[in-house]
């Protein structure tokens, strides 16, 4: 017998209707599965064909741009640009605001089309990060800076595991795995699991001295109580605290021996790491705060490419450390 599947767009489709929306989210979702699959591509066919170096040029940040961060952005832009859907899109790897369908459009998108960068040259796994706010349709125009709480969607794919998970505004967060017809298949609703026995804490421990007093005394008060993980790229450590809840952290670096090195604001984006996977935390039944214990999807960006701290997980975690940072 075979075991068919429903796929990422019957089950899409079924939930726009069941709410009376339009199919616009549809036809952009669309372009970002596209998009995916096509990143995918080039990714497991890096190795071979030369693209899992750099590209030799350094973007505005100062950091090397990898050849595999160039495909990925061409890749998107082009998929968001034939849904026809998107007024502005923010990238990771463009300074700039990008006008995509500024008169025709209706969503804001927020990306990272290959974090992680790290694993690249490795061939292993990284994220495409995305988080989706809507043009207000009525009143004055509002601009594309918006806080995670008034997105309608967030969601990674882990590139290439043939993995995807949505966050859906009220509708719970969603993880879908690739058939062999390259579609994504078997809505399973993600609920961070309340035993503790699975649960694990992510974050770079060659940092853990450069944190603050306060937070590596909680790490080493908690440690011992969870197994620890880190893969060094944001999605695929968050999609195992999705799984397995616990705890990933990327706190603010300000005792590093070198001061010039302190990251005093965080490391990671917030409009597309950090609200992106607190907002698909919070579907799921978790949470997320930044260094001030402040809740992630309540901060509201001042800049498009804002760096945060970031700690997102299990709701009791999150209110223990949320607790300790605020005090
Ligand atoms: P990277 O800089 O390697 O692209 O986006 C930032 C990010 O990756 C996250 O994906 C990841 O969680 C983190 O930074 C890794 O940083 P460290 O190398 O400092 O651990």
């Amino acid at each position: 017998m075979i075991r068919f599947e429903q796929t990422f767009m019957n089950f899409l489709l079924e939930h726009q209707e069941k709410h009376n929306r339009t199919h616009h989210f549809l036809i952009l979702m669309d372009g970002l599965i596209s998009a995916a699959k096509h990143i995918q591509h080039y990714y497991l066919t890096g190795a071979l064909k030369g693209n899992l170096g750099l590209a030799g040029n350094v973007n505005v940040q100062g950091e090397n741009v990898l050849r595999m961060d160039q495909i990925a952005h061409e890749i998107t832009l082009h998929y968001l640009k034939v849904s026809g859907r998107v007024i502005h899109a923010v990238s990771e790897e463009t300074e700039e605001i990008i006008p995509v369908n500024p008169e025709g459009g209706r969503y804001f998108i927020y990306f990272d089309p290959l974090d992680g960068s790290s694993n690249v040259p490795h061939g292993l796994p990284v994220g495409f990060l995305f988080g989706i706010a809507k043009r207000n349709l009525e009143g004055p125009e509002d601009g594309h800076l918006r806080a995670g709480k008034d997105y309608i969607a967030a969601g990674m794919f882990v590139i290439p595991t043939g993995t995807f998970t949505l966050g859906l505004k009220d509708a719970g967060t969603w993880r879908f795995h690739i058939d062999e017809t390259m579609n994504f298949v078997r809505p399973t609703r993600m609920t961070l699991p309340e035993d503790k026995k699975e649960w694990e804490l992510s974050f770079n421990a060659s940092n853990r001295y450069t944190y603050s007093e306060k937070v590596q005394k909680w790490i080493a008060e908690n440690e011992s109580k969870y197994a620890f993980r880190y893969l060094g790229a944001l999605a695929g450590d968050f999609h195992r605290v999705l799984a397995n809840g616990g705890m990933f952290m990327y706190p603010a670096i300000v005792n590093h021996p070198n001061p010039k090195k302190n990251r005093p604001d965080g490391k990671l984006r917030l409009m597309y790491e950090a609200a992106v996977v607190a907002f698909m935390c919070r579907e799921a039944g978790g949470d997320a705060v930044d260094e001030a214990g402040t809740r992630i999807l309540d901060v509201q960006p001042k800049k498009h490419h804002q760096r945060t701290a970031l700690y997102v997980g299990s709701k009791p975690l999150i209110e223990d450390i949320g607790r300790v940072l605020r005090g």
